[in-house]
């Protein structure tokens, strides 16, 4: 967003970026805010807590902090307002009281209600959409990552750019500025309209260089680790493979999906790549423009579906995943479920047992724990087993002097029993289909597949 007309948005964004950087920085708490939920009639007490707490990890998260928050239980939406009139009075009086400076929703907000609640309430509201885009907008690192959130965020600007503009007429003090024409907001949105196909055409070169690295790596067996926001992706992948990646007790902690090699004994390696989370009422905009980051998912031999089986709400966590891999058209890729944090579980046995149970004959589970030493076995050895699998198994009659070919089956390959007879050597190995290649073009290797 470069365009001097587009000066609203960028200053707002600019200026609450810096002081979220601050934050980030300096552990300095900034907006205080008010949390809204308007949950449905019918919707569990316990469901409505979590997702409220939920909202409140994200503002942390964003820098703010929650100083009050504020439920309504709804059968319809209001349309101007989502909830209903007297609830806007009741809202506006906890904001004046506890002198908020923000207000974010649960929900989400159409343009026109966001533009009559913040006139209702005279400070800043935000739906948790918004305050998703903020969070990967801060938080990106990378060139690609980068792009992705500026496309979402443009995306998701347009249809409120008048919003935005009432925004910067406040800032300059409204008067003379009584916010732009209409011929303002078009000039904006077109520009906008540019900036976002110029971002598409960027993130497609990104995209392209991407499956360009991917195809050097064919032949090796790759998984994603995908799952919620703070299920322990980066921990289990830190575990496996030793890299230093970062590991944090908050929500959206990787943003840029990382791979690395995991050693997983006699001979057997896989690449595994650690994923952005995904969480409940991910914005749309923002699935769209990480498809590509995801395209290592849809690439990927396994994909490795990490629940945190210590949270209350994981079984509603595991379908919110399973829906996005759905929108991202995953879903037929094999899945394995990993469940992890079992070191937090009190009967930890019975749970796994009563899960066990349940899905059977459904997706594969192993239960692990990133955290404690061995507790991650499980994963190696499922991931061993599916490697394995892909190596064909071979009977290979050599001379017995051929160090080099023998020393290449042992290193690349897992020998299962070696027979000497005389002058000649007879092998049973599993071995990678690239060294089969090998072994088929040398005139001293008999072999046979069985
Ligand atoms: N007790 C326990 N804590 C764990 C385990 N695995 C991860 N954690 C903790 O859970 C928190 C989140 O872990 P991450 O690995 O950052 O989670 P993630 O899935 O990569 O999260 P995002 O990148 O934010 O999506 C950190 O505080 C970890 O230390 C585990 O097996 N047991
Ligand atoms: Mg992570």
């Amino acid at each position: 967003m470069r365009g001097g007309h587009t000066a609203a948005c960028t200053l707002k964004s600019r200026g609450r970026r810096a002081k979220l950087k601050a934050h980030l920085e300096h552990g300095k708490q900034i907006d205080r805010a008010v949390l809204v939920g308007a949950p449905h009639r019918l919707l569990e007490e316990r469901v409505v807590r979590e997702h409220m707490l939920e909202l409140e990890r994200l503002t942390e998260t964003a820098g703010g902090k929650v100083v009050g928050s504020l439920i309504q239980r709804l059968d319809t939406a209001t349309p101007q307002t989502l909830i209903g009139s007297g609830k806007v009075i009741e809202l506006r009086h906890l904001v004046a009281e506890l002198e908020a400076d923000l207000v974010i929703f649960d929900d989400d907000l159409k343009p026109n209600q966001a533009k009559n609640l913040e006139q209702a309430m005279d400070v800043r509201v935000m739906d948790r959409s918004e305050l998703i885009l903020d969070i990967f907008a801060v938080r990106a690192r990378s060139r690609e990552a980068k792009l992705q959130v500026e496309l979402a965020q443009l995306e998701y600007l347009l249809p409120r750019l008048a919003r935005m503009w009432t925004h910067l007429s406040r800032i300059r003090g409204g008067i003379g500025l009584r916010g732009p024409g209409e011929t303002q907001i078009e000039t904006d949105r077109r520009l906008i309209g540019r900036r976002i196909s110029e971002l598409k055409k960027k993130l497609k070169d990104v995209a392209a260089q991407r499956a360009t690295q991917r195809k050097g790596r064919d032949g090796q067996f790759r998984a994603a680790l995908v799952g919620y926001t703070n299920a322990g992706k980066s921990s289990v992948l830190r575990g496996l493979s030793g890299a230093d990646l970062l590991v944090e007790d908050r929500l959206f902690a990787t943003l840029d999906p990382a791979t690395r090699q995991v050693d997983l004994g006699s001979g057997y390696t896989a690449l595994l790549t650690d994923t952005v989370g995904f969480i409940r009422k991910l914005p749309h905009h923002l699935v769209a423009s990480f498809r590509s980051t995801l395209e290592e998912a849809r690439e990927a031999d396994l994909i490795l579906h990490v629940i945190d089986l210590s949270h209350p709400d994981w079984e509603a966590q595991r379908d919110v995943v399973n829906e996005v891999l759905g929108e991202l058209d995953l879903t037929d890729r094999p899945q394995i479920l990993l469940f992890n944090k079992v070191d937090r579980i009190t009967h930890a046995e019975e749970q796994i047992h009563e899960i066990r149970a349940r899905s059977l004959g459904e997706t594969p589970a192993v239960f692990v724990s990133a955290v404690e030493e061995g507790g991650l076995e499980p994963v190696l050895e499922v991931l061993r087993a599916r490697v394995r699998g892909r190596h064909p198994r071979v009977t290979i009659e050599l001379p017995a002097d051929s160090g080099e070919v023998i020393a290449a089956v042992h290193r690349e390959g897992e020998v299962l029993s070696l027979e000497e007879n005389g002058s000649r050597l007879r092998l049973t190995a599993r071995i990678p289909a690239a060294l089969l290649g090998r072994l088929k073009r040398d005139p001293e290797v008999e072999l046979s597949e069985l």
